[in-house]
């Protein structure tokens, strides 16, 4: 362990839940599997709303992950630029609201990695099917990066890769399952990463897709 964030991490280290990925990037493996179910139901009742959608990239390219999102804001990205938005451009209304077992999950999670007072206004809900990739990027469009950003794996397995702050530093890779939290903060923060191809497969709550769920702080 090479950065401490506080007091809790020292005593989450110990505990053989919680793995220090880098400075600032904190795995807690299981950490949402009490509440996975939940979850799951959750943001499926959020797509039923706001439907998942392949946006475009400013580049003009269409992303291979299906995106909603929910709270007061939600990541977006279309010809004209990545952004926050408070409106839902398919629906032309505000994204459904953060419900409390999104914002508690990522509360307590980041707050046993060090980061105190965490709430998020801003979940990015990502759907992975077999053959769906995100490539290396980081994620940069929130106001203030001293606020972490909380990641929630739900269903099938992906492996994700990160590297470090700049896009030429190889990245690193791990496996990520059902029920794992990292918390991303302080120097990994603005760190690149990015998930190779989903593998196919079959999940007891979540079929032939994996979701993830980032929960930030963007205004
Ligand atoms: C490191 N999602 O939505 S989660 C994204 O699995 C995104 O869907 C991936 O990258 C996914 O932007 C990766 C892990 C993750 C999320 C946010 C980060 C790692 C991060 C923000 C900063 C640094
Ligand atoms: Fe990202």
């Amino acid at each position: 362990m090479t950065y401490i964030h506080g007091a809790m991490q020292n005593l989450f280290d110990t505990d053989g839940e919680t793995e220090a990925l880098a400075p600032g990037a904190v795995l807690q493996r299981g950490r949402a599997l009490a509440v996975a179910a939940p979850l799951v139901a959750t943001l499926e009742r959020i797509a039923a709303e706001a439907p998942f959608r392949r946006m475009t990239t400013p580049g003009g390219f269409e992303m291979s992950v299906a995106m909603t999102n929910c709270g007061t804001v939600g990541w977006v990205t279309d010809r004209a630029g990545y952004r926050y938005d408070p409106c839902d451009p398919v629906r032309g209304l505000p994204w459904p609201p953060m419900p409390d077992v999104f914002a508690t999950l990522a509360h307590d999670a980041a707050r046993e990695a060090g980061f105190a007072d965490f709430e998020p206004d801003a979940c990015l809900i990502n759907c992975y099917t077999p053959g769906t990739r995100l490539s290396l990027h980081q994620d940069k469009d929130e106001r203030d990066f001293a606020q972490p950003v909380v990641s929630v794996s739900l269903g099938l397995p992906a492996v994700f890769q990160f590297g470090g702050n700049k896009r030429s530093d190889r990245p690193r890779r791990v496996a990520l399952h059902h029920g794992d939290v990292v918390v991303w903060g302080g120097p990994a923060r603005l760190a690149f990463h990015g998930v190779l191809a989903l593998k196919d497969g079959e999940h007891p709550l979540a079929g032939r897709r994996r979701f993830n769920l980032t929960l930030r702080k963007a205004l």
